[in-house]
């Protein structure tokens, strides 16, 4: 390599570069994470016979397909009538338990659900998908017969776009589960549409597809070809296992980074036209009304988004002492590409430091950060803020309202703020600038 180059490159630190690693540098030499414990060598749960050390375990495969740990129990996603359809929970929602989760893979019992006529149950020998209208080769495939075409996985969110959006006006729950928790992550497996509509004859004047679900509310959405024949793929397996029953097994639509609505579970048929099918009434989508009175018709991929997960209502930090060094702990995601940083904020969005994006970082994927922070025991007003690789950086609650309107029921992007108090409590509160 060039020498010069070579020197401009590694003395080239950005102020970004520069701040990140003087604040984390700083605060570990400053502080421990844990104090040493003075029982050592005497603790009664180390050097005492324990239960589970004296008895004989279960046998290796009592449970053929494994469960986790009873001690896990409130580990769960969860739903209330508020999330319903006048109360009922067939049409309804339930939450991800995103403050329980490591990592960026959602277990699948725990990925959120959106139901408009409850989970069906389907014979994968009596499922059958009808692909027709602008193709060559109109078909009816088995199951075994999609399985034909060479697969594709890869680890993508998912979010209902009325994540978030109830509070538009304000904060309305006091928990970051069901604040937040309509959206998971996962590695999902299928088949690229593009294969198989090379292999069916795509007609040149097909520009949308219609995507028809089997279950009672036959829920159907429409999507522009440019984005089926880019990455959208139907999909059967997740975390590589099958679909579960909630998630459309044995077969889902999946768009990578746009909204969860189109991804169409239970799928049943796909049609290729010149218009889109909402056009005529027949099938529903959703736009933004601007305050200018004009909608934002063309509202797909979910905007570059964040929420820090840890401090949270769920897990305060009622147990830090000050000076006390702790982990900040939130995701990122953004339907546009790939997280390129997230800031974080104790003042309120007044000023920001830049967190540590950790683990795998990929397009169109939740995105883990971290910030090392010395507790200090005073009040916070705590912000993360997203930007990604296309130049997009998470809006203020204002500057959102600018953008989608007076109606902003979908795609709430804007950055959200916990309040931690002295004692170390977390609640939800808005800060709008
Ligand atoms: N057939 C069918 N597909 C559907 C739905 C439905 O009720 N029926 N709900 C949609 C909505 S609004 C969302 S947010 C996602 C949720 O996917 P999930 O339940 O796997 O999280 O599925 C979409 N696909
Ligand atoms: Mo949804």
């Amino acid at each position: 390599m060039d020498k010069t180059f070579e020197t401009e490159e590694s003395t080239a630190v950005s102020r970004r570069d520069f701040f990140k690693k003087t604040a984390s540098v700083s605060a570990i030499a400053a502080a421990s994470i844990l104090a040493p414990s003075s029982l050592l060598a005497d603790d009664p749960a180390i050097m005492h016979h324990t239960k589970w050390g004296t008895t004989l375990g279960d046998e290796c495969n009592a449970h053929p397909y494994g469960m986790p740990s009873k001690y896990e129990h409130n580990v769960v996603r969860r739903t209330s009538a508020l999330m319903s359809s006048a109360g009922d929970m067939h049409a309804a929602i339930s939450m991800t338990p995103l403050h329980e989760l490591n990592g960026i893979i959602v277990p699948n019992g725990l990925h959120f659900t959106r139901t408009h006529n409850g989970v069906a149950h389907i014979d994968p020998n009596e499922w059958r998908l009808m692909i027709h209208g602008l193709v060559e080769k109109p078909i009816v495939l088995t199951l075994d017969q999609l399985k034909r075409y060479p697969s594709e996985t890869r680890i993508n969110f998912m979010e209902c776009p009325s994540n978030g959006a109830a509070e538009w006006k304000g904060p309305q729950f006091g928990s970051l589960q069901f604040a937040r928790g309509m959206m998971s992550c996962s590695e999902w497996t299928g088949v690229k549409l593009s294969v198989i509509l090379e292999d069916l004859g795509l007609k040149p004047e097909a520009k949308w597809m219609l995507a028809e679900g089997s279950d009672g509310s036959e829920m159907s959405r429409t999507l522009p070809i440019e984005k089926v024949l880019d990455d959208v793929i139907i999909a059967y397996a997740q975390n590589g296992e099958a679909l579960r029953d909630e998630q459309g097994y044995p077969v889902r639509l999946f768009a990578p980074g746009w909204e969860a609505n189109l991804c169409v579970k239970w799928l049943k048929r796909l049609e290729f036209g010149t218009k889109p099918w909402y056009a005529k009434e027949e099938t529903s989508k959703y736009t933004a009304l601007t305050a200018s009175g004009k909608a934002i018709q063309h509202f797909y991929a979910l905007e570059t988004n964040s929420i820090i997960t840890t401090p949270s209502p769920e897990h305060p930090w009622t147990d830090l002492k000050k000076g006390d060094l702790v982990e900040i702990e939130g995701l990122a995601w953004s339907g546009h590409g790939t997280i390129r940083g997230v800031d974080i904020s104790f003042d309120g969005g007044k000023n920001f430091v830049e967190a540590n994006l950790k683990g795998l970082v990929l397009p169109k994927a939740w995105t883990r950060f971290s910030y090392m922070y010395k507790y200090e025991g005073k009040p916070l007003l705590l912000q993360s803020r997203s930007y990604d690789d296309s130049d997009n950086v998470q809006p203020t609650v204002n500057q959102e309202k600018k953008v989608v309107g007076v109606e902003g029921v979908y795609h709430r992007n804007a950055i959200h703020t916990w309040a931690v108090n002295a004692k170390g409590e977390v609640s939800n509160v808005q800060i709008r600038s």
